[in-house]
């Protein structure tokens, strides 16, 4: 079903590449990336990256740039809760275990024989946006690109498992990272733990989940998980389990740091509130431009652009109000659908009348969600999926 081609847009062409021109020329010189460069005098960022934290490095993509459909590696934010490990591809070994028949231990050369599939998936960490949240949210303070979108290739989880063969009492499997340490909290982890966490076998064994070795086209970069990651399409990031080095297969649901004390949400059942581990991706979508405080020229014509995702469902529309959401009008779709793939739209606007402006996207997917207004206070600090307004200023 997938989803090498990059989507053309069928819309004003004209109009994407200028944008692609304007955002793609100050990058190398953003300020950002000078004053990373200048900060210290230690190692350099990466460019174009921004800084969240430096032990160990969260990077956030610069949003604001946003000018196509796949995010190159060297822009893709990164998400570390440990340092990252360097791994050698040519000891290193993938070890599935547990409640399976024939406990494996793969090499890098083993896994790259298997057979391969594609699939251009969405990554979006589930503490994005919560920098915007009012009152702060704990966590690392991610603006609007802890996101990115990318053509990740390797193996099914589930032929892996296939490989193993699953006893019948098997329920779910637990990915294992190579990355440990000691997380101080609150709550404070049991000592040093690995970065884990377990997908019930339903999901484990849907084609979109991969255990990958490329990132579009590439080796998988360091950063993202070398040698293999695992790419939970559709589900929010810390799913997608890096550097992994094993797969150990449950009776029982496994139920980890960071999935109990850690990335989970108040869902209500009956009346309940009761503690669940994130999984699947709410639909989304984030304005690139215009930037909050960004002055517009009136009388003109501005592209207001940025990109929409619905986890396992797909965008079926994009609405842009640039009155603070007194009127909506629908947005341009970039392209055609690729499941699990973040969508590109615009809009164009011609703001006649000097003045203060709110601009506000709001997405719907194909299964009738649609992006809420409000911060629904059950997800913590998580799951930032509200539509998050920008105030400009129209001169
Ligand atoms: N081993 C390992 N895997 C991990 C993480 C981690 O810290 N260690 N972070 C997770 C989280 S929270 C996210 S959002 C994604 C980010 O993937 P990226 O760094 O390639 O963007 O990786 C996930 N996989
Ligand atoms: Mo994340």
């Amino acid at each position: 079903m997938n989803e090498r081609q990059e989507p053309s847009t069928g819309m004003d062409r004209r109009d994407f590449l200028r944008g692609a021109a304007l955002a793609s020329v100050p990058l190398a010189f953003s300020p950002l990336a000078l004053a990373g460069a200048a900060a210290g005098g230690e190692e350099r960022p990466p460019a174009g990256l921004i800084v969240r934290e430096k032990k160990p490095e969260n990077l956030e993509f610069p949003f604001s740039t946003l000018d196509r459909f796949l995010t190159p590696n060297n822009l893709f934010y990164v998400r570390n809760h440990f340092p990252a490990p360097e791994l050698d591809a040519s000891t290193w070994r993938l070890k599935v275990e547990g409640a399976v028949e024939r406990p494996l231990a793969l090499s890098y050369e083993d896994l790259k024989k298997l057979p391969t599939r594609a699939v251009t998936a969405t990554l979006e960490c589930a503490g994005n946006s919560r920098a915007l949240l009012v009152p702060k949210a704990g966590g690392v303070p991610w603006e609007l690109g802890a996101v990115g979108n990318a053509e990740w290739a390797g193996v099914p989880l589930g032929a892996v498992l296939e490989r193993a063969g699953l006893k019948d009492a098997a329920v779910e499997v637990v990915l294992e990272g190579a990355d440990k340490g000691e997380v101080s909290g609150p709550p404070k982890s049991p000592g040093v733990i690995p970065f884990a966490r377990s997908l019930p076998l339903a999901k484990a064994r849907r084609p979109e989940v991969l255990l990958a070795h490329k990132m579009n086209g590439a080796d998988l970069p360091a950063s993202h998980g070398f040698p293999l990651r695992a790419v939970v399409s559709g589900w929010y990031g810390m799913a997608s389990v890096k550097w992994l080095t094993r797969l150990l297969v449950t009776e029982r649901p496994f139920a980890g740091y960071f999935q109990t004390m850690n990335y989970t949400y108040w869902e209500r059942v009956r009346g309940l509130a009761t503690l669940a581990p994130i999984t699947g991706m709410q639909v989304k979508s984030l304005v690139a431009r215009p930037t909050a405080g960004e002055t517009i020229p009136a009388g003109k014509s501005y592209r207001v652009h940025g990109a929409a995702w619905a986890g396992e469902s797909e965008v079926a529309k994009v609405d842009v109000s640039t009155d603070g959401g007194k009127t909506w009008e629908k947005a341009n779709l970039a392209g055609k659908s690729v499941p699990f793939a973040w969508r590109l739209w615009e809009h164009e606007w011609r703001p006649a009348e000097a003045g203060k402006y709110t601009v506000l996207s709001r997405a719907t997917d194909s299964r009738g969600r649609v992006q809420p207004l409000q911060r629904d206070r059950d997800r913590l600090n998580y799951m930032v999926a509200h539509v998050l307004p920008v105030e400009v200023t129209v001169r």
